[in-house]
């Protein structure tokens, strides 16, 4: 009986310790610019993100910056009100909600010539998400802001590891009664 609470928790941390968490350079080895005519959607479109995954923008600061902005002036490439700006040309940026994440840069033209971003934290399809802890503490420049332009509920992390959790406890739980039954 023991033997099985312990195999149990064991796979349960192994399963914690897979899902680590990523870090994605923007444009990869071209960066965030406007130069290098990168598709951004597509770059996007090649990878599957997760809460507590970090996207690092590396540009020039004299020429670019990064504007993180609803979906109506992600669509329209207006700059007028965003929700957050960075400067520093290496912004680190933590996804810490479902839905999409909407950038552009705020250089008067960029963002038409297509220097914008669209990603996409998927929800997890289970009802039982067992999404990871990021368990490394953030660098100084590394920013955590919430989703936006995005309707409807937006379960956050902090409520995605409790109920993985609270699976592990049912599991032993379970186990125990299974024990005292036979
Ligand atoms: C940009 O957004 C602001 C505030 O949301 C709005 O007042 C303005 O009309 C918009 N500009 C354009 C060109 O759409
Ligand atoms: C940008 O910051 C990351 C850490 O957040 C670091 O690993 C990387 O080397 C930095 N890049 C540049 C060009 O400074
Ligand atoms: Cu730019």
């Amino acid at each position: 009986m023991a033997a099985r609470i312990v195999a149990a928790l064991a796979c349960t941390v192994v399963i914690l310790r897979l899902s680590e968490a990523a870090v994605y350079k923007v444009g990869d080895s071209a960066g965030w610019t406007t130069i290098a005519n990168v598709d951004y959607k597509l770059w996007a479109s090649t990878k599957t993100f997760h809460i507590g995954d970090t996207v690092m923008f590396e540009y020039n600061p004299q020429f670019h910056n990064v504007m993180r902005v609803t979906h109506p002036m992600y669509r329209s490439c207006n700059t007028s009100k965003p929700i957050s700006t960075f400067t520093t040309g290496n912004d680190s940026i933590t996804l810490t909600n479902y839905g999409h994440h909407f950038f552009f840069c705020g250089v008067p033209g960029h963002c038409l010539a297509g220097q914008k971003l669209d990603l996409n934290v998927l929800r997890p399809a289970s009802s039982t998400p067992l999404s990871d802890a990021p368990t490394s503490s953030p660098s100084p420049s590394t920013t955590t802001i919430p989703s936006a332009g995005v309707p409807g509920p937006s379960p956050s992390h902090a409520a995605s590891l409790p109920s993985a959790a609270a699976t592990v406890v049912a599991l032993l739980v379970s186990l125990v009664f299974a024990n005292f039954a036979s």
